[in-house]
């Protein structure tokens, strides 16, 4: 994952309606998710230097595809991998995940570092949510009728952890083309 920093460093996205987002994002994979004032979009290279996108590690495509076969989703091959940066205070306010092409894909999530509470709630932005706590190490793996349920993370408490620092590191790892 460092490496894959080092090639196309973590940054902080604008959303199309203006605001700079609290959590810092990168990717690697054949498309990556970036957000603009244009849009949100799978995008096949870095906007900011005009690289393709870091492949994606050997070790990520295994992790994907062990964790979706043992939830019922067998033959997983990621071609996305969104890693999200979240230092003390930052969040992700609730949203669908649907900027992928086919929703029959699950998604795997691996969350790294300082621990988070989830929101998870249900195909209506004002439907109920349940708070999930997040540690390291967990890995979710979210598919079929959850796949388009609103979700989000909460504040980032301050903390250290000795994986990451102050900070928790997502993968999301998706089918998006
Ligand atoms: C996060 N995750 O845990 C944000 N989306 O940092 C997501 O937004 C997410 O974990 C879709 C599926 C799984 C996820
Ligand atoms: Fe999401």
């Amino acid at each position: 994952m460092a490496a894959v920093a080092a090639a196309a460093p973590f940054r902080r996205m604008v959303t199309p309606g203006g605001y700079t987002m609290s959590v810092a994002m990168t990717n690697c994979g054949a498309a990556g998710w970036v957000t603009d004032r244009a849009g949100y979009r799978y995008a096949p290279g870095d906007p900011d230097s005009g690289a393709p996108w870091p492949a994606m590690p050997e070790t990520f495509l295994r992790i994907a595809a062990e964790a979706a076969a043992e939830a019922g989703y067998p033959g997983f091959v990621p071609d996305a991998c969104l890693i999200n940066r979240y230092e003390p205070g930052a969040k992700l306010s609730l949203h669908q995940d649907r900027d992928e092409r086919d929703h029959r894909h699950p998604i795997v999530s691996v969350s790294l570092g300082l621990p988070a509470t989830f929101q998870f709630g249900g195909p209506k932005r004002a439907d109920p949510v349940r708070r999930i706590a997040l540690r390291h190490g967990d890995v979710v793996v979210w598919g079929g009728p959850a796949r388009l349920h609103h979700h989000g993370v909460l504040a980032l408490k301050d903390g250290d952890h000795k994986a990451t620092g102050r900070a928790r590191i997502n993968l999301t790892l998706r089918r998006a083309l």
